[in-house]
């Protein structure tokens, strides 16, 4: 099906993705830690000042705005029956610490110039746009991370219905529970199920995304499709072993905990390099009581796993688990587990893959090769939606894959060509919409 984003000129996108980059870096100043980087975490001042900033740009484009009963921020904009079910569009605002300026925030900002290209006549919008047979919602996703907490799509989890009441108990570094940051934020944790939306409201969830990736910078390609979001699972792992003096004991009487965590790293790496797409990574790791002339009694790291199939990715842990056995069976140690994170793989609908592949074909050259189909591993919103409705991405180029570091990057080019294939694929889903797919 040709191109139908009909009278929207070059420039007008250009203009788009400029709008887009300034925006990043205007929420890249919103920050905890001013000066050494970008963190915006949960229930955060910072979350509150972007999602001010976020339903200003919102109100701007003729959507009305609201923040759910989970701080996510909303804005929608209706096409006549005002009970119509949306197509949701949208990414997530807060961050990891020392983060880049593009993971999640390039995906709302794309978002809400896609809504600024489709909006009718009647909202300052172009002639020519084609109708569209659902409202538009955009939003801006309050936790898809977890730094705060440790589980991740906090946000998401709301919206898709799925909370869990001992969630509340889960404290931050400062020793703060989430239930009494929601409090501090002005949430009442009592009606965190206002969040919850039904699959009836939804048409779906389309999510433009940076790859966070190498892929499409080897290929020299602006976007991909999304096929699959990796299942992921994280767990907090405690190493036992006996504080002792670290110059009167000998070796052979040493049951050194952070030893046996570092083994316990070293073989996460070698057992899921020897798998196919599957990730672990040992991110934090801790020695106690951590003085500089004690052997360490005790040591905390986490695990962050991820697979393209959960079955392969669980199948990785049991063997990790056999190995961490023998180490520290070895090495005198106990440890246990605690999974703090789990989020089942998610495939994307064949509909929305076949829409998103249809708006990136409209930026390409007639008769040009089918753009690329690539699984994410980095987790998104989407794993959470997926339990309400049906989920796409779009992958934008992000050299080198980059990310969750200062130094991650876009193109404005790849940003702009990235919202005409949004816009397109909007219209794509219209229209499969009006002949009743
Ligand atoms: O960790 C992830 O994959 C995502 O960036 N939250
Ligand atoms: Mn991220
Ligand atoms: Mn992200």
């Amino acid at each position: 099906m040709p191109g139908r984003l009909i009278g929207v000129d070059r420039d007008r996108i250009q203009v788009a993705a400029r709008r887009v980059m300034a925006r990043c870096d205007e929420l890249a100043r919103v920050t905890a830690t001013p000066g050494e980087g970008i963190e915006r975490i949960y229930l955060s001042p910072e979350h509150a000042r972007v999602n001010r900033l976020v339903a200003e740009w919102m109100r701007e484009i003729g959507m009305s705005t609201r923040q759910d009963a989970a701080g996510n921020q909303v804005g929608r904009i209706d096409r006549g029956d005002r009970d119509a079910p949306a197509l949701m569009l949208g990414s997530h605002l807060d961050t990891v610490p020392d983060a880049g300026r593009f993971d999640g925030i390039v995906g709302v900002l794309m978002a809400l110039e896609v809504v600024r290209l489709l909006r009718v006549p009647g909202e300052g919008g172009l002639e020519a746009t084609v109708p569209l047979p659902f409202a538009l919602e955009v939003i801006a996703f309050s936790d898809e991370e977890g730094t705060r907490f440790g589980k991740a799509l906090l946000g998401s989890s709301a919206v898709a219905g799925s909370w869990r009441d001992e969630w509340w108990a889960l404290t931050d570094a400062a020793g703060v529970t989430l239930r009494e940051a929601f409090r501090d934020f002005g949430l009442d944790p009592g009606r965190v199920g206002e969040a919850a939306r039904s699959p009836e409201e939804l048409v779906g969830y389309l999510e433009a995304h940076i790859e966070q990736g190498p892929e499409l910078d080897r290929r020299g390609e602006s976007l991909a499709v999304v096929s699959s979001i990796a299942g992921a699972r994280r767990f907090q792992i405690v190493v036992e072993g006996e504080a002792r003096h670290a110059g009167g004991t000998p070796y052979e009487s040493r049951r050194d905990a952070l030893l046996g965590a570092s083994e316990a790293a070293l073989a996460v790496e070698r057992i899921c390099r020897a798998e196919h797409h599957i990730v672990g990574t040992v991110g934090q790791l801790e020695a106690y009581p951590g003085a500089v002339n004690i052997v360490p009694g005790e040591a905390r790291l986490s695990l962050d796993l991820r697979g393209e199939l959960d079955g392969s990715r669980d199948r990785v842990w049991s063997a990790i688990s056999r190995d961490l056995d023998e180490i520290m069976g070895r090495r005198g140690l106990r440890w246990r587990a605690r999974e703090v994170h789990a989020a089942p793989a998610v495939f994307c609908a064949p509909i929305l893959q076949d829409v998103v592949r249809e708006g990136v074909l409209s930026t390409l050259p007639a008769g040009a090769d089918d753009p690329a189909t690539i699984f994410s591993r980095a987790g998104h919103d989407g794993m959470a939606i997926a339990g309400i409705a049906d989920v796409g991405m779009l992958f934008l180029r992000n050299p080198d894959g980059i990310s969750h570091h200062p130094d991650e990057a876009v193109a404005a080019a790849d940003v702009a060509v990235g919202i005409q294939a949004l816009a397109e694929a909007v219209l794509h889903l219209g229209a499969e919409h009006a002949t009743g797919r």
